[in-house]
């Protein structure tokens, strides 16, 4: 059987959706949570497109299904490729050495090649289903080699890669055997977006150090002569929607809940971060078990809620993190709790998004301190949850940081100004901290998901030249 063919076609590691199987064996399919899928639903919604993605198990993919007026199409990962393509290449080569290698990357040969093979098997998949012409949406560090191989089968179609996490110096980049590889397979495309210039501007460095690649502004002579432009198109969350979930009477009131809970404390802190060494949570912990310790921060009337989404609990890395974070608590909450009050409420799961306003209206202090960071939704999600009075403590590595310039901006590493951030954020008149939070929603409001969305597609089908309104401004 033939399959269907769709003007837009989106290829990311994962589908947007996770498999569940029911008590009587029946298997359902729920929207998954994580960054990419909360961004992209609102762009997918009202089209006819295509999804190309693992389902997330080891075994033969399931066939092609529709969800929610999508067309998914599964790709199978073996065993081997889960530990070679997805945990290994993936996740313990590029993730770190693009996060500014916070924890060092490891190089292997044979998941080298698993990446290449999978990223063939993308480009195969996107082919079948892309009709003449078709626009390509490709996602992510794990799919950087598809551009070129999908061209070198379909030259008809319009191909653009967005990169969620950051595109590091080409000083760190360089350190990656066969580096060229992933340039060149990049260079397939007809644009490149990126979280922020610098990223952008780091990948044209790394074209023009080690293709000898022509740079001019934002275009890259590809070494074929096309020309490919890398900009930044900086990602965001479906502002309006969330906004009206978090000003519900109902959400109102569990966010009062949710601090009476605790003990009605003076001051509520919060973190919410996939559980990854990127995110910072132990400097975090460590600037607060210290202001608890100096006396900055009184252990009765303070609580920090710090949620964490377990993730890639296979890896080594991630096992270590999870003892250290939870060794980390454990301190504090010995330390300083007493019958009824606990300084850390720590909590390893996933909350549905109605929670997750709640817990965002409830908050006075997020602290979003990542070590390294592309964009950070979870900034974004504060900003349009959040009492008016209420502030965010942001770090200068989070690519949020370049739109919220009104948050209280720390450097995660230096944890005694981390610590003086945040008792700044505490202690800053209620007027002060409005202001900032005004600054910062209309920030947010100027980029919603949608916007980043047309803006991508815009520059996509503009490239190699700037889009109107872009070219406009
Ligand atoms: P992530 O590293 O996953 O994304 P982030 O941008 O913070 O990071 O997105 C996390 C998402 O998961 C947010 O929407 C948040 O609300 C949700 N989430 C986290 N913990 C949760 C929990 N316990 N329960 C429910 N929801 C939870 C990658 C990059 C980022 C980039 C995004 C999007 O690393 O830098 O911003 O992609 O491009």
């Amino acid at each position: 059987m033939t399959s269907p063919t769709f003007d837009l076609v989106i290829a990311a590691n994962r589908l947007p959706v996770d498999k569940e199987v029911a008590e009587d064996g029946s298997i359902e399919w729920h929207r998954s949570p994580g960054g990419l899928v909360t961004a992209m639903e609102s762009v997918m919604r009202g089209r006819e497109a295509a999804w190309i993605g693992w389902s997330g198990d080891a075994g033969d993919p399931p066939e092609p299904f529709e969800e929610n007026g999508m067309y998914l199409v599964p790709i199978g990962l073996s065993e081997d490729e889960v530990t070679n393509y997805y945990e290994g290449y993936s996740n313990d080569t590029l993730w770190p050495l693009y996060h500014d290698v916070i924890v060092p990357a490891t190089f292997r040969r044979r998941w080298r090649s698993s990446y290449e093979r999978l990223n063939q098997r993308f480009a195969d998949a996107v082919s079948e289903v892309a009709a003449p012409g078709a626009t390509v949406w490709l996602h992510d560090y794990q799919l950087q080699r598809v551009p070129s191989l999908l061209r070198a089968i379909r030259p008809d179609l319009r191909i653009g890669w967005f990169n969620h996490i950051p595109f590091p110096p080409v000083e760190i980049f360089m350190q990656l055997p066969g580096r060229e590889t992933l340039l060149e397979g990049l260079l397939g495309a007809d644009f490149l977006g990126f979280q922020v210039r610098a990223d952008a501007a780091n990948f044209r460095e790394a074209c023009r150090r080690l293709l000898r690649a022509p740079v001019k502004g934002d275009v890259v002579t590809a070494p074929d002569g096309r020309r490919v432009r890398a900009a930044a198109v900086p990602i965001s969350i479906d502002v309006e929607e969330l906004r009206e979930l978090a000003t519900s009477p109902e959400t109102l009131q569990r966010a009062k809940e949710i601090r009476a809970e605790m003990g009605d404390p003076e001051v509520l802190l919060l973190g919410v971060d996939r559980l990854d060494y990127t995110k910072g949570i132990r400097h975090r912990l460590k600037a607060y078990g210290e202001l608890l310790a100096d006396g900055r921060l009184d252990p009765r009337k303070t609580r920090l809620v710090q949620i964490a989404t377990p993730s890639r609990e296979r890896l080594q890395a991630y096992r270590v993190l999870r003892g250290q974070i939870e060794q980390a608590v454990g301190r504090i909450n010995g330390d300083h709790a007493d019958f009824g009050d606990t300084p850390v409420v720590y909590m390893r799961r996933s909350f549905p998004k109605e929670e997750m306003a709640a817990i965002y209206a409830a908050a006075d202090v997020a602290l979003v301190t990542p070590l390294r960071d592309g964009m950070n939704l979870v900034a974004k999600e504060f900003v349009t949850c959040a009492r008016d009075d209420a502030a965010l403590v942001l770090s200068e590595f989070a690519g949020a940081a370049g739109e919220l310039k009104r948050a209280y901006l720390c450097n995660p590493h230096d944890v005694d100004r981390l610590k003086q951030t945040i008792t700044a954020a505490i202690d800053a008149p209620a007027d002060e901290r409005r202001k900032r939070m005004r600054s910062m929603r209309r920030a947010v409001l100027a980029n919603d998901v949608h916007h980043w969305a047309e803006a991508f597609l815009a520059s996509l089908q503009a490239a190699p030249e700037l889009p109107a309104e872009e070219s406009a401004r």
